[in-house]
């Protein structure tokens, strides 16, 4: 399904007069706005592949219509949105859920749809058909150093098809853990991690990076090996420059808090990159900025704040991508919308005074602090989102857009009602 520009020229004509009010009424009372549009234009967010077919849970999954059969289909869809919103420029794959055998044809693709490939992920948290040990109990941090050196080959293998797409990041999330007390012997399961992350990092090309996830629990309930931030900074740390910390904001235990631990893995030159969604209970993977779009914008401010203090560039000095996916919506009308959810973050901490802010802090001004933040917070920046998206041949309105243009129709016409996406 091709969206041709025409199309989406048509489309925006239609809104044109309402977007320029709108427009208008918000851009004359910002300042430097040339450069905030310029930063949203740049702005890029990574879409998981895993999220373009319906999620399921472990209760049962009900498969949406036209979801993406192949990674050709895949890029295709993240084509799609990048078409839409201009923000959506790169793919995440998960081996062995996406295999590129091609790598030059799904190169060449991807280029077609100006869609890089942005970090891969490895998988030892399921067993695959025909491999020789389980994961049963563990990968990385395995008693069996079999089991282990099966783990370590596979994510050097990652790194080899990732090195061929073009991407520069590999990122790692361990399953590994215990169900009880003293099932595993802590420091031990410690140590074998730091053994096999070794080996992996010592095969990271130059200007790679290892991602670190961590997660509180799930599918273990009694410990997780690498469970929390700190955890996870341990061993970017002893592992050396090329290995940081990577949030996902679903993995904390309840109450958090995020933008904390992201101020500081920003200041120790530690922070990875994000994987936005949201939760109400644990790992719920809900679309971004559904439950609790505040602590979405705190979140920015921080890195905004962190990373002009440290002169990073906000569009590539970190990695940006979603990990949401779930049961009852259509996954690319949910993708556009976590992505705008992150857009109007992003744009939204843009606006914070940090100066003032400062001077509040200074005087120990809470009530002026509060003031600040939420002058930014309250600011409806959904119009100067849709003038970045304009400037760059995006469409004003995407998911209307979409749903005008009958674009789930159209994929299920070409590729079947009944289809069932690799991944989650
Ligand atoms: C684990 C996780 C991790 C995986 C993805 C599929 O909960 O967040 O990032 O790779 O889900
Ligand atoms: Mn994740
Ligand atoms: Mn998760």
């Amino acid at each position: 399904m091709n969206i041709e520009k025409f199309q989406i020229a048509e489309f925006n004509q239609s809104l044109q007069q309402s977007h320029e009010r709108n427009f208008h009424h918000i851009a004359e009372n910002i300042n430097g706005l040339p450069e905030i549009l310029q930063k949203l234009q740049d702005f890029q967010v990574a879409i998981p592949s895993w999220a373009l077919g319906t999620g399921g849970t472990r209760f049962g999954r009900f498969s949406g219509g036209g979801e993406p059969r192949n990674i050709e289909e895949k890029i295709t869809d993240v084509g799609l949105l990048h078409a839409l919103n201009r923000s959506s420029g790169s793919i995440s794959l998960h081996i062995p859920w996406d295999i590129p055998e091609n790598a030059a044809a799904i190169k060449a693709l991807a280029a077609q749809h100006d869609i890089r490939f942005d970090a891969v992920n490895s998988n030892t948290f399921q067993d695959q058909p025909g491999q020789a040990h389980s994961y049963k109990f563990g990968s990385l941090h395995h008693t069996d150093k079999a089991v282990r050196k099966q783990a370590i080959e596979h994510n050097i293998e990652v790194i080899r098809y990732g090195v061929e797409l073009g991407s520069n990041a590999l990122s790692l999330w361990l399953a590994d853990g215990s169900c009880f007390p003293g099932q595993l012997n802590f420091r031990g399961a410690f140590k074998h991690t730091l053994d096999s992350l070794q080996e992996i990092y010592a095969a990271l090309p130059s200007d790679w990076k290892l991602w670190i996830e961590y997660k509180a629990y799930e599918p273990n309930f009694y410990s997780t090996t690498i469970g929390d931030w700190g955890q996870s900074l341990l061993f970017a740390n002893k592992l050396g420059p090329k290995a940081q910390t990577l949030v996902d904001l679903g993995h904390h235990l309840p109450n958090a808090n995020i933008e904390q631990i992201v101020s500081l893995l920003l200041m120790e030159g530690k922070l990875a990159g994000f994987h936005f969604n949201d939760s109400k209970y644990g790992d719920d993977d809900l679309t971004v900025g559904s439950i609790n779009p505040y602590q979405l914008f705190l979140i920015f401010n921080e890195l905004i704040e962190g990373m002009d203090a440290r002169s990073m560039n906000h569009a590539t000095d970190l990695g940006w991508m979603i990990d949401a996916s779930h049961n009852v919506k259509d996954p690319l009308e949910d993708l556009l919308q976590s992505v705008e959810a992150i857009m109007i973050a992003y744009a939204q901490a843009l606006l914070v005074d940090t100066k003032a802010l400062q001077a509040a802090q200074q005087d120990n001004d809470a009530v002026a602090a509060q003031e600040i933040l939420q002058h930014a917070y309250r600011t409806d920046v959904r119009p100067l989102i849709a003038q970045a998206r304009l400037l760059s041949g995006g469409v004003l309105e995407p998911v209307y857009f979409y749903r005008k243009l009958k674009v789930r129709e159209g994929l299920i016409k070409e590729r079947g009602l009944k289809t069932v996406a690799t991944g989650l």
